[in-house]
């Protein structure tokens, strides 16, 4: 499916360091070294209602890794799916009375809408779920050859036990494994499963669900094998960093590996698997479920300006779990307010210290607090909140201009 617009982005001409990233499944910071085009994928949004600050969180995550390689030299190949076939959308159209297509349709669109207005880059492949349904057939083919699924009434499974390396990914012990994969869509206690961690891969049709004919008869793929056939197929094996939400560590990414490393045995699904921390509000994970949302397509409507939003975003590290607060999002449109003032003297304190410093950081596991310190304490030389402005530097603004923009996708 069709993407969004891609922002211009400058290239700097500073090169950054090598990125280093957290990996979940060693616990160890791994420094990324890509063969070639750095290979992404991050897990898309199901498009049953607007994009919140959770999600926001996450795609810009990711957008700082995308960034960080580039400036560090490298092309990326991202790609990026949307869910625009699974249960909560199907439920939530029944429940709204809206065509389930309509409805994902109306929210990618937005989706789309949102991310442009936050800097995000595109991914190169922006794809569908339904529109990947053979790809997730044939990889499906592929593990029944293999003798890694079976059937209960028309559903087809997983074996968990056909992945030697099955919970590499994420180290849990069996009994969290159990408890999440009831939280999260599977369906441990149903009769005839070989393993209760085995998930499905092939769901025979339901009255009043979509279906497609395919050689286990008609239906529609199971959720993990969509972005295991997905990535699999865009950025080939072993590709450099899967990511998503902490809530995808289990069971979600780790069925994608499980899957991917059956049908290609002796590789890996992806080198280093990357996970963003929880944004809450009110007390809880933000969460279409639970429905404390606060969409980023309601706040540009309130003429928030998003470059406001994207900074209360990045004072956040990717991997902490934290609390959306208004509070906070007016403290960040004030600092938009004071740098863009301070970007607008033209001269101002050293920029060559200032650009290393966030190039360094966000190389260093993606530090963007890190980084936004340092343009708070240049701004304030520059300014002169000590009485002493710092005007040293004649090209200050237009060379952190173009880092603000390259590095962490403000454009101010
Ligand atoms: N379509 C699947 C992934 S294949 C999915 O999880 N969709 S989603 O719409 O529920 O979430 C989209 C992305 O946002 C995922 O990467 C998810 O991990 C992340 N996400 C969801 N809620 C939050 C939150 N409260 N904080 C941070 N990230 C979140
Ligand atoms: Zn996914």
């Amino acid at each position: 499916m069709r993407a969004w617009s891609a922002p211009e982005v400058p290239t700097l001409s500073e090169v950054g360091p090598p990125v280093v990233l957290h990996d979940t499944a060693t616990g160890a910071r791994v420094t990324t070294s890509p063969d070639g085009a750095a290979r992404l994928y991050v897990c898309g949004i199901t498009p049953y209602d607007a994009t919140h600050l959770g999600h926001a969180a996450t795609y810009v995550a990711f957008d700082l890794l995308n960034r960080a390689w580039r400036n560090a030299g490298h092309e990326v190949t991202f790609v990026e799916n949307v869910t625009d076939v699974d249960d909560p959308l199907l439920e939530r159209a029944t429940k709204v009375s809206v065509d389930w297509v309509e409805l994902a349709e109306r929210e990618t669109e937005l989706f789309r809408q949102d991310m442009t207005a936050l800097r995000v880059i595109p991914p190169d492949h922006l794809v569908g779920a339904v529109e990947s349904i053979p790809l997730a057939v044939e990889l499906i083919q592929r593990l029944e050859a293999l003798g890694a699924t079976y059937t209960v009434d028309t559903d087809v499974y997983f074996s968990v036990t056909a992945d030697p390396a099955f919970g590499r990914e994420s180290g849990y012990d069996r009994d969290t494994m159990l408890r999440l994969f009831g939280e999260r869509g599977g369906d441990p206690d149903r009769a005839g499963k070989r393993d209760p961690l085995d998930c499905v891969v092939w769901r025979g049709e339901r009255p009043g669900e979509p279906s497609w004919e395919s050689p286990f008869g008609p239906g529609r793929p199971g959720w993990h094998i969509e972005c295991a056939a997905i990535a699999m197929h865009h950025l080939g094996g072993a590709f450099d960093v899967q990511g998503g939400g902490s809530d995808l560590v289990f069971p979600h990414h780790e069925m994608c590996a499980g899957h991917a490393q059956v049908a290609a045995a002796g590789t890996t699904f992806a080198q280093v698997y990357s996970h963003a921390g929880m944004v809450g509000y009110d007390g809880q994970k933000m969460s279409k479920s639970l429905g404390n949302l606060v969409f980023v397509s309601a706040l540009r409507n309130s003429d928030v300006d998003p470059m406001g939003i994207r900074l209360a975003l990045l004072r956040h590290h990717y991997r902490s779990d934290w609390e959306w607060t208004d509070a906070e999002l007016w403290e960040s449109v004030d600092t938009v307010t004071s740098w863009r003032k301070a970007l607008s003297l033209g001269a101002g304190a050293p920029a060559a210290p200032v650009v290393a410093e966030v190039l360094a950081a966000l190389a260093d596991d993606l530090d963007a607090p890190r980084a936004t310190a340092a343009i708070d304490a240049w701004a304030a030389a520059t300014l002169g909140t000590d009485g002493l402005a710092d005007t040293s530097d004649p090209d200050a603004a237009v060379t952190l201009l173009a880092v603000l923009d390259a590095a962490l996708g403000l454009s101010l």
